[in-house]
C-alpha cells in the first residue's frame, strides 16, 4: 500500500497552480488543489509581478492540501529569466519585474559595446532575446544602478519562492541556465559576462543540481498555518525543463516541442553545443536535469493565440480555444503567413492588427475573420517549427523520427496535425501536463522513489494518454513551406 504525495507547484502566464502528486509504486496522477491568477500589474507603466500576492496563494494552497493528508515534498517552477532583488535583511527591494516589459529594449545592443557577441554566446550558449535576465539586469544598471548597489542578492523567481518558504538563497542549475549570465560548459555563473556587463558578482548565489533537497518549510510559516515542515525540493525551477523530463521518449535522440505560452523545440543532448552554426541560427544551450543539456529554439508560441483571444474579448467578442480552432478549421488554408518571431509580435496588444500590417507590408492576402487570423497563426507556427527543426539538424547532424509533443498547446489537435504535416513527421503529443509531472518526477527522484530520468520517462508513459499524428497531404506542405521562407526572408528586407 506504497503511497507518496508532493505538491508541485507551476508559475504560467494564464495562471499559477499547486498540483498535489500521488504516486503509487508505478503511476503518477496529478490532482489541481488550487489555480489562482498570476495576471501582471502594470503601475506608472512598469510591468510588475504580483509577488506577494503569490506567495499568499502558496500558503493558500498548502492550507487547501490539508485534507489529502501528509505532503513528502513541494518543488516550484517558474517562466524563466525573471528575478527579484533582496537587501541585507533578506526583504525585498522591489517588486520583481515581468520580462514582458519595455525597460530591456535596446539593451542588446548595448551589451554588445561590453562584451562582443562572440564571445558572450561563446560563454552562455544563450540565445540573444531582450527579455533574458542579463538585459533586465543591464537596463537596471543603466537606468536605476542605485538600486543594484542595494542590492545583496539576486534570486530567480523559483529560487525566491524556495526562499521565502525556507529561508534557504540557492540558485537552481536549470533556471541559472536560462539568464545568459551562466557559463553553459563550465556550468556556472560567467564572471567574465557578469563583470563586462558591471553587475555586481556578490549578488548571485550557490549554484546546486536540480533535484536538491534544500531544506524543510520554516518553522514560522508551519505554525502560522498548522501544517508540517515538509521538504521543499528545487525541481528544474525552469518550467520547460521541467516539462522536458516528462517527454514520454524511450530513445535518446529525439525531437521535443513543449507548447504553451511560448513553444520550446529541441533535442536532449549530454554536452552543449556552441559553434559557429549554432551562433548563426541563435540557438540556446540550457542545463536540464540529471547534467542533461538541452539544444533548443524559444519560437514564441501560443501567446499569439491567447494575446489575440484577450484582444477579441476586449472588443466585446468572446471565444474559448475550441471555438477559434473550429473557426480556424473552417478557413480558407494557407491565405498568408507570418514570421511569428518577428520582434513586432512580443509585447501584449493588438495582435491580429499587426498580422493584418505584417501581410500588408508583404503584399500578401490580409486576413479578416477570427477564424482567418488563426489559421495563419497554427499554419505560420507549424512551419517556423519545421524552419527551426531544420537548423537544429543541421547542428547536431542527426535524423529524428518522431516529434513529441507535451504541454497545453496539444489540446489543439489543428496544431498537432499541422505540425506534423509541415515537418513531415510523426507527431506524439502528450502528456498535457508535462510541466506539472516533470517537477513532481524530480521530486520522487531526489527522494530515491524513482531511480533515474529513464525510469521517471517510462511512469510517465504509462501514467498518461499519448496520441500519435501522421503527416498528411505533405506535397501541398511542401510547397508552401517554400512561401512562408520567402516571406519571412523578404519581411527582413522590408522593415
Ligand atoms: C516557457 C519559458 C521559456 C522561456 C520563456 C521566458 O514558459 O520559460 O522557456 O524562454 O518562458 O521565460
Amino acid at each position: 500500500n506504497f503511497k507518496k504525495q508532493v505538491l508541485a507547484f507551476d508559475f504560467g502566464a494564464s495562471s499559477g497552480r499547486a498540483m498535489l502528486g500521488v504516486y503509487d509504486g508505478t503511476k503518477i496522477s496529478i490532482e489541481e488543489i488550487h489555480r489562482f491568477s498570476n495576471d501582471p500589474v502594470i503601475v506608472g507603466g512598469t510591468m510588475y509581478w504580483d509577488v506577494l500576492r503569490q506567495f499568499f496563494e502558496i500558503k493558500q494552497s498548502l492550507i487547501k492540501s490539508k485534507p489529502f493528508g501528509k505532503i513528502d515534498s513541494i518543488g516550484i517552477d517558474t517562466w524563466g529569466v525573471d528575478f527579484a532583488l533582496l537587501d541585507e535583511y533578506g526583504q525585498l527591494l522591489e517588486n520583481p519585474i515581468h520580462y514582458r516589459d519595455g525597460r530591456t529594449s535596446g539593451m542588446l545592443e548595448k551589451s554588445f559595446e561590453k562584451i562582443s557577441k562572440e564571445e558572450f554566446y561563446d560563454i552562455t550558449g544563450n540565445q540573444f532575446m531582450e527579455i533574458n535576465t542579463a538585459f533586465q539586469l543591464l537596463s537596471l544598471k543603466e537606468k536605476r544602478s542605485h538600486l543594484l548597489e542595494r542590492a545583496d542578492v539576486m534570486l530567480l523567481m523559483p529560487d525566491l519562492f524556495n526562499y521565502l518558504l525556507t529561508g534557504k538563497k540557492v540558485t537552481e542549475n536549470s533556471i541559472a541556465s536560462t539568464t545568459q549570465l551562466f557559463d553553459a560548459k563550465n556550468r556556472t555563473w560567467s564572471d567574465k559576462v557578469i563583470n563586462s556587463l558591471g553587475i555586481p558578482k556578490k549578488l548571485f548565489t550557490e549554484i546546486v543540481p536540480s533535484g536538491t533537497i534544500i531544506g524543510k518549510i520554516s518553522e514560522d510559516i508551519s505554525e502560522e498555518l498548522k501544517i508540517d515542515m515538509s521538504d521543499v525540493i528545487a525541481v528544474a525551477g525552469h518550467d520547460t525543463q521541467s516539462a522536458l523530463v516528462s517527454v514520454p521518449a524511450m530513445e535518446d535522440d529525439f525531437v521535443f516541442l513543449s507548447c504553451g505560452t511560448w513553444s520550446l523545440l529541441g533535442t536532449e543532448i549530454d554536452e552543449p553545443i556552441i559553434n559557429e552554426k549554432s551562433s548563426y541560427y541563435n540557438i540556446t544551450n540550457e542545463g536540464g536535469y540529471g547534467n542533461k543539456a538541452s539544444f533548443l529554439k524559444n519560437i514564441i508560441g501560443l501567446w499569439l493565440i491567447q494575446e489575440s483571444k484577450r484582444q477579441w474579448e476586449r472588443e466585446g467578442k468572446t471565444y474559448s480555444f475550441s471555438e477559434l480552432e473550429e473557426l480556424a478549421k473552417s478557413s480558407k488554408p494557407f491565405k498568408c503567413f507570418i514570421d511569428p518571431d518577428d520582434p513586432v509580435f512580443v509585447p501584449a496588444g493588438n495582435i491580429p492588427k499587426r498580422i493584418r500590417e505584417y501581410c500588408i507590408k508583404t503584399n500578401q492576402e490580409v486576413p479578416k475573420t477570427e477564424g482567418e487570423i488563426v489559421r495563419c497563426i497554427n499554419e505560420s507556427l507549424a512551419f517556423k517549427y519545421r524552419y527551426s527543426l531544420e537548423e537544429i539538424k543541421d547542428c547536431t547532424k542527426k535524423d529524428y523520427k518522431a516529434m513529441y509533443m507535451v504541454g497545453g498547446g496539444i489540446q489543439s489537435k489543428l496544431l498537432c496535425q499541422m505540425t506534423a504535416n509541415a515537418c513531415n513527421m510523426e507527431v506524439s503529443a502528450g502528456p498535457v501536463e508535462a510541466t506539472v509531472l516533470g517537477n513532481i518526477a524530480i521530486q520522487l527522484m531526489a527522494t530515491n522513489e524513482i531511480k533515474d530520468l529513464k525510469e521517471a520517462r517510462k511512469i510517465i508513459r504509462n501514467s498518461q494518454d499519448i496520441s500519435h499524428y501522421y503527416p498528411t497531404n505533405v506535397k501541398v506542405w511542401n510547397e508552401k513551406y517554400e512561401i512562408f521562407k520567402e516571406i519571412i526572408k523578404s519581411k527582413e528586407i522590408v522593415t
